[in-house]
């Protein structure tokens, strides 16, 4: 870095110019069901074979599928019968639909609705909100109301975010010994993978999920089955309805949806009906002390920008936060993943 060559050829600006066009690339294939296809062929196939299957043409697909070989998502062999096309391990356990660690549906989500704010994202950074109104022609004022503007996206929504916790599940909710907590409430808890997470991290715990009604209603018709009898639900809208009594609430992504004013109105309430000795987690993307990084977090305050209220904060902004609503011994476990982990007790 820093040397004669990075003048002359900026590589590192080619490779962000080029940042969009290897996400609609990936996103494509996932969409179009390259990896579906290649998964359940259990062998390798031909351009033409996939684009048959696919219902695409021969010269987009074969097109597509060398894009994706020259991106790792896929390997090719050259064979008597002419190029073959097989999954990476990678593709095989994060690109396909029906892995258990799926990446589909967030994909999915990104590719056609987080996309479509960002056209807007100059306007966004001009006028210091999100991009609703331009992007889809909906007032803003609500901005759950503008994302859950169909029961089509609200689904694509649950999904996309229930996508996560199947890679960083597990961390977040093994950060802190949370066993000590039987009684879970997960505000805002959606499509309930992490909910599901926890029960299984910690059997003897029951989780109910608090979501807005017809959150609720999706989430137990498509991803909570009735047999799981340590996850119940509270339909509710948690900045206007009461929050029940228990031990421990869960907070995931949900603080960095909103402005300081609204969280600290939030934990304020949690407090309130939080037991003596409960707490609180946290569970988001934690900025760098001076904000320099992870340049992942600063992304997708980027995005919280373009689509909600909220930003992106240091772990000492959520410290702040959950001091001014009362609790206290706040603890800080960063994960090395995406998401990390905020702890505060009452
Ligand atoms: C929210 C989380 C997300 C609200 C809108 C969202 C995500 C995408 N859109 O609470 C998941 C995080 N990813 C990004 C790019 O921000």
């Amino acid at each position: 870095m820093g040397s004669t060559e990075d003048l002359d050829y900026p590589q590192i600006i080619v490779q962000y110019s080029n940042g969009f066009l290897v996400s609609k690339v990936m996103f494509t294939a996932c969409e179009l069901g390259v990896f579906d296809l290649l998964l359940e062929a259990g062998k390798p196939l031909s351009s033409d074979a996939i684009a048959a299957c696919l219902g695409a043409s021969t010269i987009g697909m074969k097109r597509l599928l060398d894009a994706c070989v020259g991106l790792k998502l896929l390997a090719v062999e050259i064979t008597q019968e002419g190029a073959l096309y097989r999954n990476t391990e990678i593709s095989n356990i994060y690109l396909t639909k029906s892995s258990p660690k799926s990446q589909y549906h967030i994909m999915m989500y990104y590719s056609n609705t987080v996309y479509l704010c960002w056209q807007y994202l100059a306007d966004a950074v001009r006028e210091g909100r999100n991009q609703y109104e331009r992007a889809f022609g909906i007032p803003s004022k609500d901005p759950f109301g503008a994302m859950y503007r169909s029961d089509e996206e609200m689904l694509k929504f649950m999904a996309g975010q229930n996508s996560v916790w199947s890679i960083c599940g597990r961390d977040v909710l093994a950060a802190f010994d949370l066993s000590p907590f039987t009684q879970i409430y997960d505000l805002g808890g959606g499509g309930g993978a992490l909910a599901q997470e926890c029960v299984s991290l910690y059997p003897n715990s029951t989780v109910t999920i608090y979501d807005l009604p017809k959150v609720v209603q999706v989430a137990k018709e498509q991803f909570v089955s009735p047999e799981e009898h340590q996850i119940t639900f509270h339909e509710g809208d948690f900045f206007n309805d009461s929050i029940p009594e228990a031990e421990l609430y869960i907070l995931s992504k949900i603080l960095h949806d909103w402005d300081d004013d609204k969280c600290k109105q939030l934990l304020a309430k949690v407090y309130k009906a939080c037991k003596p000795g409960g707490g609180v987690l946290l569970v988001e993307s934690l900025l760098n002390k001076d904000k320099s990084g992870p340049v992942e977090t600063q992304l997708y305050s980027m995005n919280m920008l373009v689509q909600t209220e909220g930003k992106e904060r240091t772990a000492a902004e959520y410290s702040k936060l959950l001091e001014a609503a009362g609790f206290g011994v706040i603890q800080v476990k960063r994960t090395g993943k995406l998401y990390d982990a905020v702890l505060g007790r009452k």
